[in-house]
């Protein structure tokens, strides 16, 4: 059976690959499973249908028959799972990149998400030009971290895998501010992610969607 994905009618990003589906459509690519895609306003995801897959009346979400999963952690995990291509066999090595799929979502995710939130929908607070810098150190401080840990190697745990695939995604966020070119490593690594050809693959779904 072929997944269906959701994705949003028009996202405000206009085809930047920043919202979250992305995520989704890559992992399938990664393991070449074909997938279709349901669109979605903003109106249509607050609405009973869709709030019965997803509680918190957002994209994406996940179906596979009467399967039905959201949030993007646990759906790129599902894939993983459920397809080879993202996930190492060997035991050890699985916990690892799981693992790193956590801390892309809950360690790095956070503070990038905290900037979002500062800059549009708070930029307008007399609190916010002070606050920018923090958030912005909060930031340097985890990627300071994750760029001493990753050296020169090409991914954070040997092969590419679904850790690579989220800790990239979240990194590519911080492109637009800035932040990702203080570190030549890191842009080097969200490049290496990018030239991947699922994720071109998931990028051109995308933007033929949203494109102006
Ligand atoms: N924790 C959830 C997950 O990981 O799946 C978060 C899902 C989420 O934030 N979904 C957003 C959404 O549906 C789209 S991705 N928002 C509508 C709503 O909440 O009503 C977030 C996003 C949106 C837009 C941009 N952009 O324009 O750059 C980037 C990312």
């Amino acid at each position: 059976m072929t997944p269906t994905i959701t994705a949003f009618e028009r996202s405000p990003d206009g085809g930047k690959g920043l919202a979250r589906d992305t995520r989704v459509r890559w992992a399938l690519e990664e393991v070449g499973q074909p997938y279709a895609v349901r669109l979605v306003s903003f109106a249509a995801m607050k609405e009973p249908a869709h709030l019965a897959i997803h509680p918190f009346g957002q994209i994406p979400t996940f179906e596979d028959g009467e399967l039905a999963v959201f949030e993007t952690g646990a759906i790129v995990f599902h894939i993983a799972e459920r397809y080879a291509g993202l996930l190492p066999g060997d035991r050890d090595a699985r916990t690892r990149a799981i693992t790193w799929m956590f801390a892309a979502l809950s360690t790095m995710e956070p503070p990038v998400l905290e900037l979002q939130t500062a800059k549009f929908a708070e930029g307008d607070k007399s609190w916010t030009v002070d606050r920018l810098p923090l958030i912005k150190d909060r930031i340097r401080g985890r990627l300071d971290q994750l760029a001493a840990r990753l050296g020169d190697a090409d991914w954070l745990d040997g092969a590419f895998s679904a850790g690579d695939l989220l800790m990239a995604s979240v990194l590519l966020r911080l492109r637009m501010p800035g932040l990702l070119d203080e570190y030549p490593t890191l842009a080097a690594y969200v490049s290496r992610a990018e030239a991947r050809p699922a994720y071109q693959r998931a990028f051109a779904a995308q933007l033929a969607i949203n494109a102006p």
